[in-house]
């Protein structure tokens, strides 16, 4: 089983993913928890050149789209597809619901492009995906208490609620697939809410 854990930032993905690992481990069961960008060495170092913020050039939203696909090849093939092949379950923190809502409906690239990329780079599509919504200065007020910003998280907030709407139309396009989480509720909630899906 491959799930994946989507959202603006600071709504408890991370939170969420973490105690759902432990519980798979706590029942016997084989979990790997991983994330994109990154999750394996070579896509860790692609993550940072994603996420640092460099005065002196900007980085192409064409360039930001082909960097997250070149991370993302190297852990399917490295990683996620190692670990179904073996039976395991997978926890990825975000996948490519996010490269639809960040770099489609955030940036502005064309969905064309993604499709072609979807379309030839990955061979594996969730079975599950948990899309963690809450307003977004509510996930920025959680995050930001954590200091230094990343690029990412230097966008205004008209960006990120581009990028809200992104994760609400795959949630209407694809409501079997992708359930939707109120991630306002408390952490406790949050995870009832997601094991009475799993369960
Ligand atoms: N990106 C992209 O553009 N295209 C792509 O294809 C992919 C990614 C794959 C890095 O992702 C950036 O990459 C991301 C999009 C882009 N940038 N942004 N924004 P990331 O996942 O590493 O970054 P993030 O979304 O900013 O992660 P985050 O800030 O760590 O958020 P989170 O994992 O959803 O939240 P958390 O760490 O679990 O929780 C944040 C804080 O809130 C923490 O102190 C918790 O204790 C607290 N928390 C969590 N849940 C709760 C509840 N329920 N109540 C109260 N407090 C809570």
């Amino acid at each position: 089983m491959f799930i994946s854990f989507e959202g603006t930032e600071g709504v408890g993905k991370t939170t969420l993913i973490r105690r759902l690992f432990e519980y798979f481990q706590q029942q016997g069961k084989d979990v790997v928890l991983t994330r994109e960008p990154g999750g394996t060495p070579l896509a860790e170092q692609i993550r940072s050149l994603l996420l640092s913020v460099n005065h002196d050039e900007k980085m192409s939203n064409d360039t930001e789209l082909l960097l997250m696909y070149a991370a993302r090849a190297q852990h399917i093939e490295a990683v996620i597809l190692p670990a179904l092949g073996a039976g395991k379950i997978v926890l990825c923190d975000r996948f490519i619901d996010s490269s639809f809502a960040y770099q489609c409906a955030g940036r502005g690239l064309s969905r064309d492009k993604l499709h072609l990329l979807n379309e030839n780079f990955v061979a594996q599509m969730p079975d599950l995906t948990f899309w963690l919504d809450a307003p977004i200065e509510l996930g920025m007020t959680r995050a930001r208490e954590r200091g230094a910003l990343d690029r990412f998280e230097q966008e205004k907030v008209t960006f990120f609620e581009s990028v809200r709407s992104g994760f609400a139309e795959i949630h209407a396009r694809d409501p079997e697939r992708m359930k939707r989480l109120d991630a306002t509720q408390t952490e406790d909630a949050v995870f009832a809410e997601a094991l009475s899906y799993l369960e």
